[in-house]
């Protein structure tokens, strides 16, 4: 059993997916973070940073935190979504590296400036824009010639997957990056995807384009 600490954010997002995809039993623990839930002593003492989502597994004692680590834990642990032979396995740490270093503080850049606060900052929405249009771009290109990011479906399009799945929020029309659609259209069409959204629930759907 998986004890996850959780909100409904994109970040938070990635985990209840891949606990879905994967089949494996959890517990959610909501942290409202737009209550401060995040700064209490004892979620602290399991995410230092202040941040969901972060896990505890039951089975093995272990505390984690950070979306990428908590995904390679769970990938490990159910030999699942992440090919332990190379050249494959480094291939889903680029992508998955590109999206915790890319894809998620820029865009959520863009969910700053852009959704919550428009017309207080023209150049922060301007340049964040710009770069998350970029990097659409360079999803796009690489979906031209392979099916999921990486190949096969894997840990790193779960951590792609819940940040394009606010285009909306991002002013983002995902008809101008024609093969990040297909790809969109084929996750958000996967069972454990579409549980995995919706956590904790309250009746979140998928966005669709
Ligand atoms: N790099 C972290 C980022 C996590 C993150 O930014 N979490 C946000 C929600 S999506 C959060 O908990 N924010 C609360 C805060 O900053 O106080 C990860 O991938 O786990």
């Amino acid at each position: 059993m998986i004890d996850l600490y959780t909100w409904s954010t994109p970040n938070g997002r990635k985990i209840s997916i891949a606990l879905e995809e994967m089949g494996l039993p959890y517990k959610v623990i909501p942290i409202n973070i737009g209550k401060d839930e995040q700064f209490a002593e004892d979620f602290l003492a399991i995410s230092p940073n202040n941040k969901i989502p972060a896990i505890i597994d039951q089975d093995t004692g272990i505390h984690l935190f950070e979306s990428g680590t908590i995904l390679m834990y769970l990938a490990e642990k159910t030999g699942k979504f992440w090919p332990q032979t190379s050249p494959e396995k480094w291939r889903v740490m680029e992508w998955l590296m590109w999206q915790m270093g890319g894809v998620g503080p820029m865009l959520g850049q863009v969910h700053h400036f852009v959704k919550y606060n428009q017309g207080k900052a023209p150049y922060a929405e301007e340049r964040y824009l710009k770069e998350g249009n970029r990097l659409y771009g360079v999803l796009d290109k690489r979906l031209d010639k392979v099916e999921y990011v990486a190949g096969d479906f894997s840990i790193a399009d779960i951590a792609i997957f819940p940040w394009i799945a606010r285009f909306e929020w991002q002013t983002i029309d995902l008809n101008r990056y024609p093969n990040v659609k297909r790809w969109y259209l084929a996750i958000a069409a996967r069972d454990g995807v579409k549980r995995g959204y919706d956590v904790p629930a309250t009746g979140n759907a998928i966005p669709m384009p």
